[in-house]
C-alpha cells in the first residue's frame, strides 16, 4: 500500500485523498474509524474529560453538549452550490465559481487541523449492501462529529469492505477551523470558526463536499443534508431516481393486515418527526416509522417507486417533543443519545420548552448559565435553544418498521406534500395525476405569521418540495426531473400524490387537532390508494366525502366542511401568486407541464 496515512483500506483513490488532505490540514495524527462500540465509548470519554460532554445520570450512555452560541444551526447564507455554471445552481442557491471557492477554502484548510486528530469515517447512507445505498467518507477533526456519525449513518470497517479497492465514494471534507497551537487545548469550549469564515460547499460535478468552520448538525454531519440531499439530488437526476426531504411511514389496517407506505415532504417546523412516529387515535390502525427526514426513491423492476431511509438515526429538534405529542420520540431518547444545546437538570437529566412538564428546580441553560423557570416573565429567555437537538439511534424507536433495513426499500403508495397554511389549502386534497402532484410539490410553502425579513404577514414563503435549501441544482430542472420520473413509471404503479394541511385556522385557532388525529387523513389516503376511498372531484383535485370521513369528536361537521371545501377566491389568489411571483423565478427552466397545470386549474375555478 503506497500510503503514509496508516490506512486499513486498499482503495488507492481513497488513500491518496486522505494523504492529500493530511498534507493540507497538518493534523497531529490520523485515525481511521472502525465504527465499533469501543471506539464510540473511548471517544465519548475523551470528550467528557475535555469538558465538552456532560454525562447524564438519568439516561444511560447519554451525553449533553453545549455548542458555541454562534454555531447553533445550519447556515444557509454560507452554504454554496459551486457548479461550473451559475445557471446550473439556479436562482434558489448561493453560487460561487468552484475554482475561486476552492482557492479560498484551501487557504483556510491549510494547517487547520494543527494540534488535532484527523478522523477518517467511512460511512454508508442506507443499509450496508443495499443497491440504493451510497458510500461516503468524511474526514473531520471533530470527535463530536464522529460520535454523531456513528448514530446517524452506518460507519466503519464494514463500509470499507463493501467499498473494496475501486468502489465509488463521495469525499466529504470537514474541519471545525480551529487549529491548536502547541500545548493549547479547547479549554472545555466548543471549537468553531466565526461565521464569515464558515463555508458549507458542494461541488456537484465532482460529487465533492467541503465544509469549514462549523461543528454543528447539518453543517458538519456531512452524510445528512450535504450528501443525502444536495449531492444525492444531483446523482439522482443523472441516474433517474429521487433524493427527497421526506419522511417514510408505514400504515397498517389491522383488520386485514394490509399496509401502505407513505413518503411525505414538509418544510422545517411542520411536525415531520411527529408524523413519522404518529400514534393513531383511530382504533384498528397502526403507524410505523421507516424514516423521519430523508427518502431515496428508485423505480423498481415492477414499475413501483422503492424507498429507503438513508439515515440510521434521528437528529430531531428537541423543544416541543413531549410524551403527549410524540411518545415514540421520547422512548427513542431514553438512552444512548447525544443531546446538544438542551438544558440540564440538577439530577442529571435534560429539559426543554414544551417537554410537557415544568422545569424541575434550578437548571443549567444551553449557555451553561443557571436558569430558573419564571412563568410570570414572558420575556424569559428559553433554557434550551430553539434548534437544540437529540441524536438517537432509529432502532430505539418503539415504532420502527421491520422494513427499516430492507435492502431493496419499501414500495411507495402515496406521497404527501404539506406546509403551514392557516387559510385556503384544505385539510387534504389529492392530485388528479402525476403532473398535478408535481405542481402541488412545486407550490409548497408556509404562510408568514409574524413579519419576517422582507415578507409580510399573510404572504407565503414558498419551499418547493421542502427542498429549497437542499436541492443541489436548478429547481426548474428539478421540477422537470420529477415529471420525467413520473413518465417512466406505469400510471397504475405511480404513487398517488396528496397535499395536506394540518394548520388551517378558524377564528384564530387551529381548526384541526393534528398529531394522532392526522391518522384520519392517513386512513383516507390509504383507502384512496386501495380504491375503496370516497372522494368528490373539485377543480383543485379530489377531496374526501364529508359523510364518510372519520371525523374526530373535537371537530364539528361545519368545521370539517369548511376545511374540506374549495375556497374559490382563496385559490384564485393562490394561483395568481404562484403565476406572478413564484414561477417567474425559474425563468425558461420552468417546465411547460407546470404552466399548463396552473392554467388548467385556473380555468376550472372560473
Ligand atoms: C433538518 C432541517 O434539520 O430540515 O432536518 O432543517
Ligand atoms: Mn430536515
Amino acid at each position: 500500500m503506497s500510503c503514509c496515512c496508516n490506512s486499513p483500506s486498499n482503495h488507492a483513490k481513497l488513500n491518496a485523498w486522505v494523504d492529500e488532505i493530511s498534507v493540507l490540514t497538518e493534523p497531529d495524527s490520523i485515525y481511521w474509524c472502525d465504527g465499533s462500540k469501543a471506539e464510540y465509548d473511548e471517544m465519548v470519554q475523551t470528550l467528557v474529560q475535555s469538558g465538552l460532554a456532560t454525562p447524564l445520570a438519568k439516561r444511560p450512555n447519554s451525553f449533553l453538549f453545549r455548542s458555541d452560541p454562534s454555531d447553533v444551526a445550519r447556515v444557509e447564507s454560507r452554504t454554496y452550490i459551486a457548479s461550473k455554471s451559475q445557471d446550473d445552481a439556479g436562482p434558489t442557491n448561493n453560487w460561487i465559481d468552484p475554482v475561486e471557492l476552492k482557492a479560498e477554502m484551501s487557504k483556510l484548510y491549510k494547517g487547520s487541523m494543527h494540534g488535532r486528530t484527523m478522523y477518517v469515517i467511512p460511512f454508508s447512507m442506507g443499509p450496508i449492501g443495499s443497491p440504493i445505498a451510497k458510500i461516503g467518507v468524511e474526514i473531520t477533526d471533530s470527535p463530536y462529529v464522529v460520535i454523531n456519525m456513528h448514530i446517524m449513518a452506518r460507519v466503519g470497517t464494514k463500509v470499507l469492505d463493501v467499498l473494496g479497492g475501486v468502489g465509488e465514494f463521495v469525499p466529504c471534507l470537514h474541519s471545525i477551523g480551529k487549529p491548536l497551537l502547541s500545548c493549547q487545548d479547547d479549554n472545555g469550549k466548543w471549537p468553531s470558526a466565526p461565521v464569515e469564515k464558515k463555508y458549507i460547499a458542494h461541488f456537484p460535478e465532482e460529487k465533492l463536499i467541503w465544509s469549514y468552520g462549523s461543528g454543528y448538525g447539518g453543517n458538519a454531519l456531512l452524510g445528512k443534508k450535504c450528501l443525502a440531499l444536495r449531492i444525492a439530488s444531483v446523482i439522482a437526476r443523472d441516474e433517474g431516481w429521487l433524493a427527497e426531504h421526506m419522511l417514510i411511514l408505514k400504515i397498517t389496517r389491522e383488520s386485514d393486515g394490509k399496509s401502505k407506505f407513505i413518503a411525505a415532504a414538509f418544510p422545517s417546523a411542520c411536525g415531520k418527526t411527529n408524523l413519522a412516529m404518529l400514534v393513531p387515535t383511530i382504533p384498528g390502525w397502526k403507524v410505523e416509522t421507516v424514516g423521519d427526514d430523508i427518502a431515496w426513491m428508485r423505480p423498481g423492476k415492477d414499475g413501483k417507486l422503492y424507498a429507503i431511509n438513508p439515515e440510521a438515526g434521528f437528529f430531531g429538534v428537541a423543544p416541543g417533543t413531549a410524551e403527549d405529542t410524540n411518545p415514540n420520540a421520547m422512548a427513542s431518547i431514553k438512552e444512548n443519545t447525544i443531546f446538544t444545546n438542551v438544558a440540564l437538570t440538577e439530577d442529571g437529566d435534560i429539559w426543554w420548552e414544551g417537554i410537557g412538564y415544568d422545569a424541575p428546580g434550578k437548571l443549567i441553560d444551553w449557555n451553561g448559565k443557571e436558569w430558573k423557570q419564571d412563568k410570570a416573565n414572558k420575556d424569559q429567555k428559553p433554557a434550551a435553544h430553539g434548534n437544540s437537538r437529540f441524536t438517537a439511534p432509529a432502532k430505539q424507536c418503539p415504532a420502527i418498521a421491520p422494513e427499516f433495513e430492507a435492502l431493496g426499500g419499501v414500495p411507495i403508495d402515496a406521497i404527501l406534500f404539506g406546509g403551514r397554511r392557516p387559510s385556503t389549502i384544505p385539510l387534504v386534497h389529492q392530485a388528479k395525476d402525476w403532473n398535478h402532484g408535481v405542481f402541488m410539490g412545486s407550490i409548497v410553502g408556509s404562510e408568514i405569521t409574524a413579519a419576517a425579513l422582507d415578507l409580510k404577514v399573510g404572504e407565503v414563503r414558498r419551499d418547493p418540495f421542502a427542498m429549497l435549501p437542499f436541492c443541489g441544482y436548478h429547481m426548474g430542472d428539478y421540477f422537470k426531473h420529477w415529471i420525467e420520473v413520473g413518465k417512466n413509471l406505469p400510471v397504475e404503479s405511480q404513487p398517488k400524490i396528496f397535499f395536506v394541511n394540518w394548520f388551517r385556522k378558524k377564528d384564530g385557532k387551529f381548526a384541526w387537532p393534528g398529531y394522532g388525529d392526522n391518522s384520519r387523513v392517513l386512513k383516507w389516503v390509504f383507502e384512496q390508494c386501495d380504491g375503496t376511498g370516497k372522494a368528490v372531484e373539485t377543480p383543485i383535485g379530489y377531496i374526501p366525502e364529508i359523510a364518510s370521513f372519520d371525523r374526530p369528536e373535537s371537530v364539528s361537521v361545519d368545521t370539517l366542511k369548511e376545511i374540506l371545501s374549495v375556497d374559490v377566491e382563496g385559490w384564485k389568489k393562490e394561483l395568481a401568486d404562484v403565476k406572478e411571483k413564484h414561477y417567474p423565478k425559474f425563468g425558461a427552466k420552468l417546465p411547460k407541464e407546470l404552466v399548463d397545470k396552473l392554467a388548467e386549474i385556473q380555468k376550472k375555478l372560473g
